[in-house]
């Protein structure tokens, strides 16, 4: 019976390790972007709150998504406690570039469980994570178009101020 059972097993177990980390990097996510919609929230700014409240709730999905395909073929998926999740944030600018830095890690993560993969043939893992690299393509791009707003900001920002500047010596009549 043991031994049917261990048949089962389409998940090379190095492989394995790494999606149990990857479980607990999703859920991490999942509770940053929530403490992200927190602070939107205490702010005003309830536009960018629902942003990271979805968001939040995606990196729940994703992580339900790899904990699934775990048990389904047959490994053990274990459930992540997460701590180290900071509500220390100054301004927007700065909750996106901190959501692109946390893209970016994730996508370097799912790259090496690929890489990983590939080394031990195991192909059915590699066929699953296709999804994900395709998704963290999306997510990345999604916060460089929010950092992009900032810049535009910026930019109007320094047309304004060039604006006053000429009309500075008018004002005095
Ligand atoms: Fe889980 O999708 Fe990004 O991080």
């Amino acid at each position: 019976m043991k031994d049917l059972v261990r048949q089962k097993i389409l998940i090379h177990v190095e492989v394995m390790d790494l999606l149990n980390a990857q479980i607990q990097k999703e859920a991490h996510s999942s509770a940053v972007y929530l403490a992200m919609a927190s602070w939107c929230d205490h702010n005003g700014l309830f536009n960018s709150a629902k942003f990271f409240y979805d968001q939040s709730d995606e990196e729940r999905e994703h992580m339900l998504k790899i904990f699934k395909f775990i048990n389904d073929n047959g490994g053990i998926a274990y459930s992540p406690s997460i701590d180290g999740v900071s509500h220390d944030y100054e301004s927007l600018e700065e909750i996106f570039e901190n959501a692109l830095d946390q893209e970016i890690m994730i996508t370097k993560s799912i790259h090496s469980i690929v890489t990983k993969c590939r080394q031990v043939q195991d192909y059915t893992t590699e066929y699953f994570l296709q999804w994900f690299i395709k998704e963290q393509m999306e997510e990345e791009q999604t916060m460089r178009k929010a950092l992009e707003l900032f810049d535009l900001m910026k930019g109007k920002e320094q047309i304004a101020l060039k604006l006053i500047d000429e009309r500075i010596p008018s004002i005095r009549e």
